[in-house]
């Protein structure tokens, strides 16, 4: 075991060539500008780690390619966008690679709370055993986006000041997004923003075993976004997916946890709420599918829309149809943190705080769901532990960072450039052309 510390990048460079696995190449701070590593394949982890957790060693860009078992850790990566940069571009790639983990990284746009004049944050594609933990997002187009991977963590992730999506997924088969903090999102007019979107299009295979467990979305000081959006779903469409402990706070929007094209799919002790004064109501929704469970939820609304089949549904709070509960809820028109929007029995609940069953979660994804035509049977219905997730419990260690933690310097509060609450296009979606047309179904 060998620890290179470097201060350059001729010396960054020099400590990579000669590494082996079980390695530590530590930078102290910097800027190393653009790091293009390929073919870097070790036989175990090289951690790359900035040497102050507080002055992190900045990279302009990093592209990770052809590579394996490598730790990032602490790092800062980002920039503004150059002068017809197109915002579509990543801070961060990694491809074709196995054993990437990303911990307690920052990664930007230019840091001037005004994520409009950004670019994207991270892009993994064609990789398998990836860990993205405890990282900072801010001021980005986009936040992190999955396509074609197998076996990601993406856990206790900070998403902060993102104009459109935070965690974007295209094929995708085993992954866990877990929790992870959404909040100050300032989509500009024509964005369709979510917190978490998968889709489908232009796939040629399915998703499976996707596990997004006790996340937090909070509007804050930014505009509401959409909350857990599954869209646009080819003829395979989501095979075992887990919904459950996430709470979704967002007004002004209406999808708080949409499905379409879901088999096999548990949609357990969700919040999804909004402002009683809110125009919209911020639901649940089932569009297309089969076998669905859905229970101890509380939302605006629980829609299940024509064709989809194999439905159980039980002990929810439907809003629209209770609003007595709502005055259960401690500070809904107000919250200022997730607590304010707990209630008992129902929806969110602090990870590890809750009394159900000892049924861990990873029992329940390995357990056969069947044929995609079964209906939901008791053994999908089982009330799952929110808090022992398997494999996430041990790597996460620490407990969330708080905002101050974060950032140095708080987000303005108010962001008149790029603030459109009132002003949304819905259906212009400009990451692809074939979205789905979200209120089709609602004729
Ligand atoms: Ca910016």
């Amino acid at each position: 075991m060998t620890t290179f510390n470097v201060s350059n990048t001729t010396q960054f460079n020099a400590a990579l060539a000669s590494a082996k696995g079980g390695d530590s190449i530590i930078l102290a701070a910097g800027n190393y500008g653009s790091a293009y590593l390929q073919n870097k394949n070790f036989s175990s982890n090289v951690t790359i780690k900035s040497a102050s957790s507080t002055n992190k060693a900045h990279f302009d860009y990093v592209l990770v390619n052809n590579s394996s078992n490598m730790r990032f850790e602490g790092l800062d990566v980002g920039h503004a966008l150059a002068p017809g940069e197109a915002d579509y571009n990543y801070m961060m790639r990694v491809q074709s690679s196995t054993g990437i983990k990303m911990v307690g990284m920052s990664i930007h746009g230019s840091l001037d709370n005004n994520p409009a004049n950004d670019g994207c944050g991270l892009y993994v594609t064609g990789s398998s055993n990836v860990q993205l933990m405890g990282t900072q997002f801010r001021d980005l187009y986009r936040g992190s986006y999955f396509e074609k991977d197998t076996n990601v963590t993406v856990s206790a992730n900070n998403y902060q000041m993102i104009r459109m999506d935070g965690i974007n997924v295209g094929k995708i088969d085993g992954i866990v997004i877990d929790k992870n903090v959404f909040s100050n999102f300032h989509p500009i007019a024509g964005d369709h923003a979510d917190a978490i979107q998968f889709w489908q299009v232009n796939q040629t295979d399915g998703s499976s075993n996707i596990t997004i467990t006790n996340n937090t979305v909070m509007q804050g000081a930014g505009t509401g976004t959409q909350g857990i959006f599954i869209s646009d779903p080819n003829a395979v469409g989501y095979k075992n997916v887990l919904i459950q402990n996430n709470l979704l706070y967002g007004n002004d929007q209406y999808h708080g946890i949409s499905v379409a094209g879901g088999h096999g799919v548990q949609i357990i002790g969700n919040s999804v709420l909004s402002n009683s004064t809110d125009g919209k109501v911020y639901w649940i929704q089932l569009t297309a599918g089969d076998n669905f469970t859905v229970k101890d939820n509380i939302s605006d609304k629980i829609m299940v829309m024509p064709g989809v089949t194999g439905v159980a549904l039980s002990h929810n709070v439907d809003l629209s149809q209770t609003p007595s509960m709502a005055s259960q809820i401690p500070n809904l028109n107000a919250p200022q943190s997730p607590t304010d929007l707990i209630i008992a029995n129902y929806g969110y609940h602090v990870p590890g705080t809750t009394s159900v069953s000892s049924t861990p979660v990873s029992t329940v994804l390995s357990a056969d769901l069947g044929s995609s035509t079964n209906t939901a049977t008791s053994a999908q219905t089982v009330k799952t532990s929110v808090a022992d997730v398997s494999g996430v419990a041990t790597q996460v260690s620490e407990p969330l960072p708080t905002y101050s933690q974060v950032f140095s310097a708080p987000a303005t509060t108010t962001n008149t450039s790029t603030a459109s609450s009132g002003g949304q296009v819905y259906g212009g979606h400009s990451f692809h052309s074939l979205h789905f047309d979200h209120f089709t179904a609602m004729a």
